[in-house]
């Protein structure tokens, strides 16, 4: 039985179209916290999490969309996020667009860091989120919350500069890439980040490539971070997402990883992103997204009495 808090986040600024700001209600109308109660889990629903008022943040990167809202979001998220790092208790933080990772996963670095346990990251999505202000194509701040905890050069000062405390690149893996930008892709490649693109996926199948990094986790005693976008999945089962990209995860390869993250019992914290109710077909999306949360917290068709087969 593990303690739950729910916290929603309504943040679609950090995004090219609106409508993730209606995320956290339909994960709530899909049913999240029934169905991980129903697994015996202890739920509660903290609401919404509120952006504070920052005023005008300076940068010479005036392409940067909305970013007084984005900057009043990551600062409200860090603080919560590091007092919720310290708790008895794993958050789920119910995007809300991608930005929202430049406060969870900076909170949770930084209260990793206090507690003297490396933090580790894993990162499921068909983007890398790794622009900086200056590579960034588009402007939109959802591409860049892992370069802005990993600490790369260029952004506004969010929350203090330098960061409290930078996430290790090479504690950060990621699963489902198939869209990255080209300058984007040479700070990835240069950071040392474990980025696994789909081919990986379809060359070597998803168990092999975390099971891996999972061990690591384990062996260094890691707290591990797991943030969720909805596009990591193939499209044509989750279309509530603006960012599309054809060639996703499949229904069984995204269950196999949330099912292999739940028998490993390292998860400490988790996103999920970009879910964008608008764009929606009856809710199904909201409900696959239910779906594989409950299968990271223990739903399973028969218990596994070996691994031997
Ligand atoms: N997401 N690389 C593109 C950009 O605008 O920087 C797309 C980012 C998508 C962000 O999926 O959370
Ligand atoms: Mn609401
Ligand atoms: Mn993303
Ligand atoms: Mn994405």
């Amino acid at each position: 039985m593990t303690n739950i808090h729910l916290l929603g986040v309504p943040l679609e600024e950090g995004a090219g179209r609106r409508g993730c700001i209606m995320g956290p209600d339909a994960y709530r109308t899909a049913g999240l916290a029934e169905e991980l109660a129903a697994l015996g889990h202890n739920v509660t629903d903290l609401g919404d999490a509120q952006r504070v008022d920052t005023g005008p943040i300076e940068t010479e990167h005036n392409h940067l969309k909305f970013l007084p809202e984005v900057a009043g979001w990551t600062r409200s998220l860090h603080d919560h996020a590091f007092a919720l790092a310290g708790a008895d208790t794993l958050p789920i933080y119910l995007g809300g667009d991608h930005a929202l990772a430049l406060g969870t996963v900076t909170g949770h670095v930084a209260a990793a860091a206090q507690m003297g346990r490396p933090q580790y990251v894993l990162w499921l999505d068909a983007h890398s989120d790794f622009n900086t202000p200056a590579s960034s194509p588009s402007g939109n701040i959802h591409g860049m919350p892992m370069a802005f905890a990993c600490g790369l050069d260029g952004f506004p000062d969010l929350l203090g500069k330098p960061l409290p405390a930078v996430l290790d690149p090479q504690k950060l893996c990621m699963m489902g890439l198939r869209s990255v930008d080209r300058e984007e892709r040479e700070l990835l490649q240069s950071s040392g980040v474990q980025a696994h693109d789909m081919r990986a996926i379809d060359e070597h199948g998803v168990a092999r490539i975390l099971r891996p990094f999972l061990d690591e986790v384990s062996q260094a005693n890691g707290l591990l971070h797991v943030s969720l976008d909805v596009d990591f999945i193939e499209p044509e089962i989750a279309p509530a997402v603006g960012t599309t990209v054809p060639g996703g995860a499949t229904f069984r390869e995204a269950h196999l990883i949330m099912e292999m993250l739940h028998d490993s019992g390292l998860v400490t914290s988790l996103d999920l992103v970009e879910l964008n109710p608008f764009l929606d077909e009856r809710g199904r999306t909201a409900r696959l997204m239910v779906d594989l949360t409950a299968s990271l917290f223990g739903r399973r068709v028969l218990d596994r009495f070996t691994t031997s087969y």
